[in-house]
């Protein structure tokens, strides 16, 4: 049965996404955007108040790497969560009035079912091509930003490598066609990984500063300050490149230079004792903290709109 404090299987998610989206018909809904390599359906939950006029949105997606388990399980929370505090938390209330939020829970879908069934260090896609054994390719090497320019490989075999073309990997293709077709309402967009305790921004195939470097600086500061507020869990903010280190191909890179100014990566919890293999005891005081940063990010968002 599925938990919000337990690293839930696929097949755990996938029916708390029937469950969930059934639950609250006034406040979520969700869609298809296409399937993964394996055939699973990747479903995009939109959480926000029905409205006659088209609304302004936020995209966030979690499980890009396989082996981070705590990023799907940050998203369960937060979908929990905003169903859970809308008409009671003011933040959430004007937040869902005024824009709807995308969540995808679990982007690479195979990946995360493989790291529960076979390799628990699992990190890529599991896409197989002929002429190589190797299987896999990372998908935040893939999108069509610097695209294997640097910090990424071009041997099918690495746990780094950014794939035959940009694309190239149908679960990037799939969200990338979805934001771009979505592109004129989507304000911000939100990705979540593990671990190291960062908070980064574009770029991360550069060390060029982005156009908007200072205001995104002050964005990700301000929300790591919010989130230390809770368990005085410290946070490093900055550009990917310079902060974490240079590695084209990535998403929040491809999404800025889309268009969508507010782009940011996670990194959650911890800094390295347990690493992607977090207790599940830290499920809860990780995703409570971490909802702090991502409101402060949307209260922002908002007030800009
Ligand atoms: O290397 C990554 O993809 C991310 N770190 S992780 O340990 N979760 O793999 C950092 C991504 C930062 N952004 C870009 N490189 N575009
Ligand atoms: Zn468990
Ligand atoms: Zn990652």
């Amino acid at each position: 049965t599925h938990s919000y404090t337990k690293y839930n299987s696929w097949d755990k998610v996938q029916s708390w996404i029937a469950s969930i989206s059934s639950s609250n018909p006034s406040l979520i809904s969700r869609q298809v955007i296409g399937k993964t390599y394996e055939g699973r359906s990747m479903t995009l939950l939109k959480l926000g108040k029905k409205s006659s006029s088209a609304k302004p949105a936020i995209f966030m997606d979690c499980g890009i790497h396989a082996r981070e388990w705590i990023s799907p399980a940050f998203c369960q929370w937060f979908v929990k969560e905003a169903l859970s505090t809308y008409g009671k938390d003011s933040q959430m209330t004007s937040l869902l009035d005024q824009m709807d939020v995308y969540v995808l829970p679990v982007f690479n879908i195979d990946g995360y079912d493989y790291t529960h069934k076979s390799n628990r260090m699992w990190r890529k896609t599991r896409s197989r091509r002929s002429g190589s054994s190797c299987v896999g390719a990372d998908p935040n090497r893939n999108w069509n930003a610097g695209w294997c320019t640097i910090g990424a490989s071009s041997s099918p075999c690495s746990d780094t490598f950014c794939g035959y073309k940009p694309e190239s990997e149908i679960e990037v293709k799939n969200v990338a066609d979805f934001i771009r077709r979505n592109k004129s309402a989507i304000k911000a967009y939100i990705t979540i990984h593990s671990y190291s305790q960062l908070l980064l921004f574009p770029y991360s195939y550069t060390y060029d500063l982005a156009a908007h470097h200072s205001e995104l600086l002050k964005i990700a500061q301000g929300a790591s300050a919010a989130l230390r507020r809770l368990y005085g869990t410290r946070y490093t903010s900055g550009p990917g490149a310079a902060t974490i280190y240079p590695a084209a191909g990535g998403s929040d890179d491809w999404a800025y230079d889309l268009g969508v100014k507010y782009s940011f990566t996670f990194e959650l919890r911890d800094t390295g004792r347990y690493g992607f293999l977090l207790p599940e005891s830290q499920i809860k005081p990780t995703c409570e903290e971490t909802m702090l940063a991502v409101k402060y990010i949307a209260a922002y968002v908002q007030k800009n709109l």
